[in-house]
């Protein structure tokens, strides 16, 4: 059966990128829809014309023959979504149900676990960088500080300790010795923590040489190559 024409819902800087990382690494076709942060940082309001949350990624597939379409949100069930349907040579696969297992939760990790303390210290970053005069200033960095020492930080460390050795477990991937979707879902936070730098490479080898090795792939660079010509679209 043809598979159903797909469509990429993409915004710029998100998590739309792993998204197309994943297509491209199991070679399927699909176009995207682009759309714009605003000067806030927020989704624009058209995407909630595809879905009532208007958060990018969003997916959208059309059975070539009906023309019946289906929305797909949550990068995790997204994912899942593709990697049962759509990896159908079993690129991203991993035949051993315990590490099929661990792929699923991984899934649910990334953004159940590992996400929340990111955003909170990525939120607390745009908060202490906001434009506004002394002494506001001073309390507004002496609050996220405050939460940033007392939660999101430790937590974000606790976090990325745990990868670490998991990766450090399982030959360089996050499951049994082998690339899957679940390693391509976590490059995208990972990455984050690094450039946001909210830790540094040089104290976390594995996850460091996971991303390295991720990023030599060509399916990464026709992502990125995307990505970036999308972004730099006006
Ligand atoms: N848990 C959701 C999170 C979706 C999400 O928050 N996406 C961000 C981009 S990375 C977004 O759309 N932000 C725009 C906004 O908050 O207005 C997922 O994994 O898909």
């Amino acid at each position: 059966m043809a598979l159903p024409l797909i469509r990429v819902h993409w915004l710029n800087d998100s998590r739309a990128f792993r998204v197309l990382f994943l297509l491209e690494q199991l070679k399927l076709d699909y176009e995207i829809v682009s759309y714009r942060r605003d000067e806030d940082f927020r989704a624009p309001a058209e995407l909630k014309k595809v879905h009532p949350l208007g958060r990018a990624p969003l997916i959208e597939l059309e059975d070539r023959s009906t023309g019946k379409k289906k929305v797909l949100a949550e990068s995790g069930y997204i994912f899942q979504y593709i990697l049962s349907h759509f990896d159908t040579d079993g690129v991203l696969k991993n035949n051993d149900p315990d590490m099929a297992e661990k792929i699923q939760y991984y899934l649910y990790y990334a953004e159940g676990s590992l996400h929340p303390p990111l955003t909170v210290e990525f939120v607390l970053l745009m908060a202490r960088k906001a434009p506004v005069p002394f002494p506001i200033s001073y309390l507004v960095g002496m609050v996220t500080r405050k939460i940033s020492s007392k939660y999101s930080a430790g937590e974000l460390k606790n976090q990325i300790d745990y990868v670490e050795a998991e990766i450090a477990k399982n030959q360089g991937f996050l499951v049994g010795g082998k690339l899957s979707g679940a390693d391509i879902l976590i490059s995208y936070p990972l990455m984050s923590v690094f450039d946001l730098g909210l830790a540094q490479k040089k104290d976390y080898p594995n996850i460091s040489k996971l991303l390295d090795n991720l990023s030599t792939l060509d399916s990464y660079a026709s992502a990125k190559k995307k990505d970036e010509s999308l972004a730099s679209d006006d």
